[in-house]
C-alpha cells in the first residue's frame, strides 16, 4: 500500500501511528520513501502489509525520485490519497494525486482517500470530502494519526476491499472449475502474504 498527498499532512504520522502505534508533534519532511511493515487479520485471515510513505517528488532536486516513487505506484496493490482536514489546498490537489496514481496504477488498484488531523480545528467539511470521494470511486474515512481515531480502520478498509477484489477474482477466473472454498483460501493467503 502506498499513502501519497501533499506534504505535510501527515503520511509519515500514520504510517507511524499505525505500523509502530507512535506519534511525534515534530514535522520531518521525508526524503524519499519510508515503509513499514504490520500484520492484520481480516475475515480471520493473516494479511501482511508493507505500507510506503512516498515523497512528494515533483519540488526543485527531488526529481531523482520520481522512479523510484512511480515504481512503488505501480506495484501497489491499494493506494491511500491522503489530505489534511485543516488544509483545502491538500484537499484540492486530490484530483492531481489521483491522475498520477492512474497513469501507473492498474484497475485492480484499490484507492482511499483519507482526511487526517481530524483533532483539530477542520476547514474541510465531511460530506463535502465524502461527496469528492464518491464522485472519484473511493472510500473515504476521517483519520487523526495524532489522536489514533480510525487509523486502523483506514488500513483495514482498505486492506478488506483488496482481499474482496480479489476474491471475486479468483472466483471469475475458475467459474467452472468450482473453487473449493478451501482453495480458494489459500489462493488468497498466497496472494496476500505478498501483496503491496
Ligand atoms: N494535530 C495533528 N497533527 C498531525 C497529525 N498528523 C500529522 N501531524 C503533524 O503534521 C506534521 C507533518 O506530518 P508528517 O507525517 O511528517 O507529514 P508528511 O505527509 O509525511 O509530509 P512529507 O514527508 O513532507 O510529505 C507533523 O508536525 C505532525 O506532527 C494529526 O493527525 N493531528
Ligand atoms: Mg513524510
Amino acid at each position: 500500500m502506498v499513502l501519497i498527498g501533499d506534504s505535510g499532512v501527515g503520511k509519515s504520522c500514520l504510517l507511524l501511528r499505525f505500523a509502530d502505534d507512535t506519534f511525534s508533534e515534530s514535522y520531518i519532511t521525508t526524503i524519499g520513501v519510508d515503509f513499514r511493515f504490520r500484520t492484520l487479520q481480516v475475515d480471520g485471515h493473516a494479511v501482511k502489509l508493507q505500507i510506503v510513505g512516498a515523497m512528494q517528488w515533483d519540488t526543485a532536486g527531488q526529481e531523482r525520485f520520481r522512479t523510484i516513487t512511480s515504481a512503488y505506484y505501480r506495484g501497489a496493490d491499494g493506494i491511500i490519497i491522503v489530505f489534511d482536514r485543516t488544509s483545502q489546498e491538500s484537499f484540492e490537489h486530490v484530483e492531481e494525486w489521483l491522475q498520477e496514481v492512474n497513469r501507473y496504477a492498474s484497475d485492480q488498484t484499490v484507492k482511499l482517500l483519507v482526511g487526517n488531523k481530524n483533532d483539530l480545528e477542520t476547514v474541510v467539511d465531511s460530506e463535502v470530502a465524502r461527496a469528492k470521494a464518491e464522485r472519484l470511486g473511493m472510500t473515504y474515512v476521517e483519520t487523526s494519526a495524532k489522536s489514533a481515531f480510525q487509523v486502523d480502520l483506514a488500513f483495514l478498509t482498505l486492506a478488506k476491499s483488496l482481499m474482496s477484489k480479489r476474491s471475486a477474482e479468483i472466483v471469475k477466473e475458475a467459474p467452472s472449475q468450482g473453487t473449493s472454498l478451501k482453495g480458494l483460501t489459500s489462493s488468497l493467503q498466497t496472494r496476500a502474504s505478498d501483496c503491496c
